[in-house]
């Protein structure tokens, strides 16, 4: 017997986007298709780039085609995540819901500045890691991730540093890193590239674009602290983080 036969459920289905809440696909624009020739695993995760670039509209549908081989009467989710973006020159631009805010994370927080500060859109709050304070990362270098939602050619970070000063001093000697695995998994260390590499302090409350050596593929951008006997290297903070990809 099948363990979780709700699973099957997601399969042979398209997402689109519209703009009145209606189900039907020519009311809306096609973001992508998903046809799986086998059944979808349990506990998988289906990551969908729209081929229409950009797709707007109100509502998402997730509709299984009529023509799927098993039960299109049926679907079955665990949970969605959207990922937009709100300029046309493909920049992101901090996010605007709680499917954005999830999607960061760092070495340990500091009090009550947590990731997501970074990508607020509001340059006078920053993130705080402090790696001294977590048992999970005591001792280890401070960094800060950013999910991408999907792998992308990166070709610059920008940064604002704290409008605090004992904050912005923990912005110095980091490298900038796109990565296929999360930090958080052991072997973060596969499929990681330097996109940047920075040696020195950044000033207080200053915005900074950092150009990649090279377009840089990589599902997570992860911004980390190099150098262990630099002041604070268990320390990063953050005021605001953007990346633009091709
Ligand atoms: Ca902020």
């Amino acid at each position: 017997m099948f363990p979780f036969p709700d699973a099957r459920y997601l399969n042979d289905f398209d997402v689109f986007i519209t703009s009145t809440n209606s189900s039907d696909p020519k009311d809306g624009r096609m973001c992508a298709s998903y046809q799986n020739s086998s059944t979808t695993s349990p506990a998988s995760i289906i990551v969908l780039v729209c081929i229409n670039q950009p797709t707007r509209g109100r509502y998402l549908v997730v509709r299984r085609q009529p023509t799927a081989s098993f039960r299109p009467d049926a679907i079955a989710i665990a949970e969605i995540r959207v990922f937009t973006k709100f300029s046309d020159n493909q920049a992101v631009v901090g996010p605007k819901n709680q499917a954005t805010t999830s999607r960061v994370i760092q070495s340990g927080t500091w009090q009550n500045l947590g990731a997501e500060l970074a990508v607020d859109g509001n340059s006078s709050t920053w993130s705080t890691t402090d790696t001294s304070i977590d048992p999970t990362w005591a001792g280890q270098l401070a960094w800060w991730q950013m999910d991408l939602g999907a792998v992308r050619n990166v070709t610059e970070v920008t940064i604002t540093s704290s409008t605090d000063y004992t904050n912005s001093r923990y912005l110095k000697d980091f490298s900038i890193d796109l990565l296929m695995n999360s930090r958080m998994n052991s072997i973060w260390t596969s499929g990681a590239t330097q996109c940047y590499y920075f040696r020195g302090d950044v000033e207080m409350g200053a915005t900074v674009t950092y150009k990649c050596y090279n377009p840089t593929p990589g599902r997570y951008l992860l911004i980390r602290r190099v150098d262990t006997n630099a002041y604070r290297p268990d320390a990063l903070s953050l005021a605001e983080v953007q990346y633009k990809y091709v």
